[in-house]
């Protein structure tokens, strides 16, 4: 599928160091070792709305990781996957009389604008699920014949007793695992399964729903296993970093992870990285509760995209964020003062500021301490000036190159 336009990236004197991450695995900042390629996976949208705040925040996150890792001179395999087939997408379409496939790819392409416009750098590989049956019933059928699955009415479940080291990501006891499963997508209620925990690897024709033909007959793919085939395929087994949202911890993350585990007798990712929900009104901003700050609907507004995203890296990626009213006035005068101190002769040394923002973002991604370190340098600048002339466009690379942000 179409990735975006690749934002231009002034290249920065000398590298910045090893990348370390909060790994949720084990809860823990550990230092990421990638070879020559860093393999990176992000669990895409479901396209049956515009993104919102959280959304972006989410992408926002796996992009500093891409910068980051570039600076230190990887190269990244970046895939990210769209879930372009899937229950809410076929109701919203059948609530709004469009055909699910005009939706998905409205929906798509409003996305695409709005990462571009953040800067976001696009994914290596931008996968559909449509595009992408086979290899997702290949796999599903892969996972069969180790013996881990059943079928319940022409349906087929994986065995949740079949998966050694269940929960070893989310670290959750059972009953915590019954509830967010009932909550985020699964049927732990449904007669007939041999365990609650049981989630659905491929769904049987129905009728009025899209089916497609497979090893194991018609129908359609589960959820999970849509990005652990998608990921697979893309970038092997045991890629360095697999992650989205901290609403998909459990059970995306850990039922996905048990699939790979079973397919291939190994770890899917070396580091599982979780982003903080982003709220509003003291809610987690969500398509299903409507409490929606959408970023295409700023941009309509004439909002620069740089200053939504200088608001978004004002806020650590673990923590849960509140967007108010108040988070673009506050990144527009940020950028007021950064942009007066980049229009200036001479200021500052600038290689401390440079050395600053690597450390502060190589260290779990610390994005205000980033943005800390250029308001420190802007102010002296703008206060007392300096003698290197070159400063204020070494200074403007780096926000620019490591930021993303372009001002
Ligand atoms: N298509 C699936 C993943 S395979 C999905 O979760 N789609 S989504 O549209 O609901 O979310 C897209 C991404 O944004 C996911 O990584 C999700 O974890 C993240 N996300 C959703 N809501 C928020 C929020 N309020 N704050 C931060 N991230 C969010
Ligand atoms: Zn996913």
């Amino acid at each position: 599928m179409r990735s975006w336009s690749v934002p231009d990236i002034v290249p920065l004197p000398g590298a910045g160091g090893p990348l370390r991450i909060h790994d949720t695995a084990t809860g823990r900042i550990r230092t990421t070792t990638p070879g020559a390629t860093a393999g990176m996976y992000a669990c895409g949208i479901t396209p049956y709305d515009a993104a919102h705040m959280g959304h972006a925040f989410t992408y926002l996150t796996f992009d500093l990781v891409n910068r980051v890792w570039r600076d230190a001179g990887h190269d990244v395999n970046y895939v990210q996957n769209t879930t372009d087939i899937d229950d809410p997408l076929l109701e919203r379409a059948t609530a709004t009389g469009v055909d699910w496939r005009d939706l998905a790819h409205r929906e798509i392409d409003v996305f695409r604008e709005d990462m571009a416009a953040l800067s976001v750098i696009p994914p290596t590989s931008y996968v559909g699920v449509v595009e992408s049956i086979d290899l997702i019933s290949e796999l599903a059928a892969r996972i069969r014949q180790t013996g881990a699955t059943y079928e319940l009415d022409g349906d087929v479940y994986f065995s949740v007793a079949e998966a050694p080291g269940f929960g070893e990501i989310s670290g959750l006891d059972r009953e915590q695992m019954l509830e967010l499963f009932g909550e985020r997508g699964g049927d732990p209620g449904r007669g007939g399964k041999k365990d609650p925990l049981d989630w659905l690897l491929w769904r049987a024709e129905r009728p009025d729903e899209p089916s497609w033909d497979s090893p194991l007959g018609r129908g359609r793919p589960g959820w999970h296993i849509e990005c652990s085939a998608i990921a697979l395929d893309r970038l092997g087994p045991s890629f360095d970093l697999n992650g989205g949202g901290n609403d998909l911890i459990f059970p995306h993350h850990e039922m996905g992870a048990a699939e790979t585990r079973c397919a291939t007798g190994g770890p899917n990712a070396h580091n599982h990285l979780h982003v903080g929900m982003v709220g509003l009104n003291g809610e987690k901003m969500s398509k299903s509760l409507g409490n929606l700050v959408f970023v295409s609907k700023l941009r309509q507004e004439g909002v620069d995209p740089a200053i939504i995203r200088l608001a978004m890296l004002s806020h650590h990626y673990r923590g849960a964020w509140e967007w108010t009213d108040a988070e673009l006035p506050a990144a527009t005068e940020r950028a007021e003062r950064w942009r007066a101190a980049f229009a200036l002769g001479a200021a500052p040394d600038a290689a401390p500021v440079l050395a600053a923002v690597r450390a502060a973002l190589a260290e779990d991604l610390d994005s205000p301490a980033a943005l800390t370190a250029v308001d420190t340098w802007a102010a002296t600048a703008l206060s007392e000036g300096g003698s290197d002339t070159g400063a204020p466009g070494l200074v403007r690379a780096t926000v620019d190159t490591l930021l993303g942000v372009k001002l």
